[in-house]
């Protein structure tokens, strides 16, 4: 595959957004691991990063804020050979779709979760997301953020999530890489990226994450639970970027009993037996 099979969009993003790096690390990542536009669906919720998937020449679903993680279980228990993505901001999926984070880390099912970490509501201009540090000012918090940010990545460390990676939206090759990995990761597969947002947040900068992002040694072992959590908790004047953890436990489809007949998307529904459940309600 080439990066131009995805196509080439003209987008609503701001001039100078972290987004746009992002957009062309999935294609690369995907046109590195040979993945044709039909045998892919992206699922995104609603903001500037929810608008990802609409820039790229694949199938898609934009479904209602925070809600992205339901619809693509639906999509991916009922037809596993699809690849699915989920690509939104992190607004979206750890505030308003905060529970479907947790329930997907918990249940393991394989989709990869592409998180754009702003810290902060972009599309509505600038209020703290869950992930904003404590004392961010904004127009909507003039006092400044007055609460403990949410950590992604020690709260899916915490739940044994099946790949839990960072990336920031400044090292094109790493993002590439990390979002290689983590599609062919089989699980639930998490990856944040710090995503510079430079109309409305004036203190994470790419100057600020370029500062404090360091890559992890080689020989850390991301298989190593105790030492992931320290890691997944490092965050202020060092933020570590790469696999933080990692585990192979068997991912939702192979535990759930239904789906071993085969997938749902090649059985044909019998009639005679929806008519006997329908009836019950008559
Ligand atoms: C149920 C619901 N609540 C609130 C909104 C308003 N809303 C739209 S986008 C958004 C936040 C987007 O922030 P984020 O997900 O971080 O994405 P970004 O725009 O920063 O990329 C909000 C609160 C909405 N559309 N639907
Ligand atoms: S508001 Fe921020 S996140 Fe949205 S497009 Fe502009 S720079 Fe990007």
């Amino acid at each position: 595959m080439e990066i131009g099979d995805y196509g080439e969009y003209e987008t609503a993003w701001c001039p100078g957004c972290g987004n746009f790096p992002i957009l062309d690390a999935v294609k690369s990542a995907m046109a590195g691991a040979g993945i044709a536009p039909h045998e892919v669906l992206f699922v995104s919720g609603i903001g500037q990063a929810a608008k990802a998937p609409h820039y790229l020449n694949v199938n898609f679903f934009n479904g209602l804020h925070g809600r992205a993680i339901p619809v693509a279980t639906g999509a991916k228990l009922a037809n596993p050979e699809l690849k699915v993505i989920v690509e939104s901001g992190d607004g979206c999926t750890y505030g308003e779709g905060g529970n479907h984070f947790l329930a997907a880390l918990r249940r393991n099912l394989d989709l990869t979760l592409i998180v754009h970490d702003n810290q902060i509501y972009g599309l509505t201009k600038g209020q703290a997301s869950p992930t904003s540090d404590e004392g961010f000012v904004t127009k909507a918090q003039p006092e400044g953020v007055c609460q403990e940010p949410f950590h992604p990545l020690a709260t899916a460390v915490v739940l044994h999530g099946g790949f839990v990676a960072r990336s920031f939206s400044g090292m094109p090759d790493h993002m590439t890489e990390m979002i290689r990995l983590g599609i062919a990761h089989k699980g639930f597969s998490l990856i944040d990226i710090l995503q510079p947002c430079v109309s409305f947040n004036k203190v994470n900068t790419f100057g600020w994450y370029k500062k404090r992002c360091y890559e992890l040694l080689e020989e850390y072992d991301p298989t190593d639970w105790e030492s992931a959590m320290k890691t997944a908790m490092e965050w202020g004047e060092k933020i570590p970027v790469g696999v933080l953890y990692k585990n192979d436990r068997p991912d939702y489809a192979a535990r759930l009993s239904v789906l071993q007949d085969g997938p749902l998307v090649g059985r044909k529904p019998d009639p005679g037996i929806v008519g006997q459940i329908l009836s019950r309600y008559a």
